[in-house]
């Protein structure tokens, strides 16, 4: 991540991007007050790389992984339907079958917890679309950990070879779940799309305004041609892999605080900023309180089990 300045956001990117950040601190809050059953994988620090990509995405079907509330949030702003699905609440978007890391929308979104699983599904889907000129693309969201995984590059040599709208966005933080990356990955993850003749781009910066205006060709032509590219944004995962499992020192967690894109926002832009986090506080509170209060999912597929 470069500590190059942010520039202004518009308003709702702001309050999108805190409303994300607000979600995965009431989560790990809600959690430690057991109101969660199965896990959560907090976005922390990452909100601005969905916030970016959405509206460039619009219409496109999205592939997401353990860590996507905010891919959820920042592609639908259905904050109710996820918390509800994650606290197994009245107006989950999933019945509350689906908790933290399978959520399922048929107008655009899955998620799931198992690495590596998503783009081999994503590049037959994007056949799918190629095949009936839907002109929709897939987007991928995967973490640099899941680069380990053989069916990424089965999925690639198809989506290179066949042609396919297929928007893989890396969210490279340097670690995976308590290994670091230098530690696992040899070589570069732009080089491994190269080598399957994949363009591919990375972007240091936090700026959501400066990652709109350079991936947005680059989405556009992989839907039009189409054609496969790799986004790939060096980020930091400010919070534990999942909850208080955090193994980096101390040292290394303060030193990853002072690249946050919100603590540098907030510094530069302290009164847009101000009202912005404070929206997006209240709402939080308003809504988990809502939802703490309606009655629990009682959901049984058709025709029983
Ligand atoms: C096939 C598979 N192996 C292992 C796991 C356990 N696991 C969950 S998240 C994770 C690390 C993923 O790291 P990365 O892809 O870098 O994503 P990040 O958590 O950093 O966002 C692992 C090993 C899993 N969910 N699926
Ligand atoms: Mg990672």
């Amino acid at each position: 991540v470069t500590l190059a300045s942010l520039t202004r956001l518009a308003d709702g990117d702001l309050a999108m991007a805190l409303r994300i950040r607000q979600l995965e601190r009431s989560l790990l809050d809600l959690y430690a007050a057991g109101q969660i059953a199965g896990t959560v994988h907090t976005c922390l620090g990452q909100e601005y790389i969905p916030v970016a990509l959405a509206p460039l995405t619009a219409g496109d079907f999205i592939f997401s992984n353990h860590r996507g509330h905010g891919h959820y949030l920042a592609h639908f702003d259905d904050l109710e339907g996820i918390l509800a699905e994650i606290l197994g609440r009245h107006g989950a978007v999933c019945h509350g079958v689906g908790g933290s890391q399978h959520l399922f929308r048929e107008d655009g979104f899955i998620s799931t917890g198992v690495q590596g699983e998503s783009l081999p599904v994503a590049v037959g889907v994007a056949l799918h679309f190629r095949r009936t000129g839907a002109g929709r693309a897939v987007v991928v969201y995967l973490g640099d950990g899941s680069w380990g995984e053989g069916a990424v590059y089965e999925a690639l040599n198809l989506a290179s070879l066949w042609r396919l709208p297929v928007v893989v966005v890396v969210e490279h933080n340097g670690i995976a779940q308590s290994t670091p990356t230098e530690l696992q990955l040899a070589g570069t993850i732009g080089a491994r799309a190269r080598a399957f003749d994949i363009e591919h781009r990375e972007f240091r910066t936090c700026d959501i305004n400066e990652i709109r205006a350079g991936a947005g060709p680059l989405i556009d032509s992989a839907r039009r041609e189409p054609r496969p590219i790799v986004l790939e944004f060096a980020t930091t995962r400010l919070g534990p892999h999942s909850k208080g499992d955090d193994t980096r020192s101390v040292q290394e967690l303060s030193r990853l605080a002072e690249l946050d894109w919100l603590r540098r926002y907030a510094a530069a832009f302290e009164s847009q900023f101000a009202a912005a986090d404070a929206a997006a506080r209240s709402q939080l509170e308003r809504v988990v309180g809502e939802l703490c209060a309606r009655p629990r999912t009682d959901w049984r597929p058709p025709g029983g089990v």
